[in-house]
């Protein structure tokens, strides 16, 4: 594996740093690109102990020259795209942004690979989010796409984009559709982060409660730490190709509260109906959640559920943390930290 040099966008988000993590392990010299290289936004690979084992190079995926010269005298094997406009809620504030971004930064790493690298392999994140509110239950690499947010759209775009470059130019690029990945280095404004932070603040004082918008949404959670794995293995097959990385099991947000509570120490029981609908603690009566019509868009995906069995056969990959365990991960880390 020497001599294997792996670029990772968006090296300071969750997946950056799970994934600059993997790498290393494999041998790999691993270079990081980000947009602010600086202080807090680093958090994640100080929390990991990378620093003194990677470099970080600043990096803008709407910069087409910056873009260039990175590949050009990086002289990658492999890039990992990470670097997006990645909370769905935030897409319908900012199209035009996440669209220049998500979608067409995309097309410019693969004009420079095209152009000045074509040998070096890249792995483009996609997302399930791409689904939105399609009528198959479980999806798979087949299933059609319906996207219902500025950000689905853009992460589509950016997914045809990678299959053209494969067919007409030959290209080793690939997208990973993966389905939500947490864990404690998740960034705050997440659902999963956003409770199990929040029930902490509520259980030490901090807050008054944990105020959410739809909790009737189901999604297929599973571990960021077992879903980089994936993205490695992705680019390590004899042929380019996209996958779907899930679960295999979906659950409500309500669910979710309600097994993350008990960590807690709370029995919820729900009184009252949509945005009126509040949990408290059986015991002590205390409010620990209300709806808050805030946090509700404009328009919703209600369910996801993937089927990775290609992943599974082909990558002989499959998840090691189902949700519990994750609930359990995350619920932990928040308790350590405010105790
Ligand atoms: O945690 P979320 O913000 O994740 P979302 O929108 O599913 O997107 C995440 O996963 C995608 C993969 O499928 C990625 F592509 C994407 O970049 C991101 O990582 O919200 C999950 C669900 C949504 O349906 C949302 O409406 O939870 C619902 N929800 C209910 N109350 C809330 C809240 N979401 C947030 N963030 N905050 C709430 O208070």
């Amino acid at each position: 594996m020497a001599n294997k040099k792996a670029f990772i966008t968006g090296i300071s988000g969750q997946d950056g740093a799970y994934l600059a993590m993997h790498l290393l392990k494999k041998g790999y010299e691993v270079i990081g690109g980000g947009r602010n290289i600086q202080g807090d936004s680093i958090w994640r690979l100080k929390e990991l102990g990378l620093l003194s084992q990677i470099k970080i190079i600043p990096f803008e995926l709407l910069d087409e020259k910056q873009i260039n010269n990175a590949i050009v005298n990086g002289k990658f094997s492999e890039i990992y795209n990470l670097a997006a406009k990645s909370f769905v809620g935030h897409s319908y504030d900012t199209p035009l942004a996440t669209s220049n971004i998500n979608a067409l930064g995309v097309v410019r790493i693969l004009e420079a690979i095209r152009k000045y690298s074509n040998t070096t392999k890249l792995y483009q994140a996609s997302s399930s989010e791409m689904y939105g509110n399609s009528k198959t239950k479980k999806k798979n690499e087949n299933t059609i796409f319906n996207p219902t947010s500025p950000y689905a759209i853009s992460k589509l775009y950016a997914h045809w984009m990678i299959k053209l470059y494969r067919e007409a130019y030959d290209i080793f690029c690939c997208s990973g559709i993966l389905f939500n990945h947490e864990s404690p280095l998740r960034g705050d404004e997440f659902v999963t982060k956003k409770i199990i932070l929040d029930l902490a603040k509520v259980k030490y004082n901090i807050k008054k409660s944990v105020k959410l918008g739809n909790i009737y949404i189901k999604r297929d959670w599973g571990y960021s730490k077992d879903y980089v794995e994936a993205m490695w293995k992705i680019l390590q097959q004899r042929k380019p190709d996209d996958f779907v990385v899930s679960s295999g099991k979906t659950l409500t947000v309500k669910s979710l509260v309600n097994k993350a509570a008990k960590y807690f120490g709370y029995d919820l029981i729900w009184k009252g109906k949509g945005i009126k609908e509040k949990a408290f603690d059986k015991k002590t009566k205390k409010l620990i959640v209300e709806i808050d019509e805030k946090f509700f868009r404009p328009t919703e995906v209600d369910y996801l559920y993937g089927d990775s069995t290609k992943a599974r056969k082909i990558l002989k990959w499959q998840p090691k943390t189902d949700v519990n365990k994750l609930i359990k991960i995350m619920c932990d880390y928040e308790i350590k930290k405010y105790k």
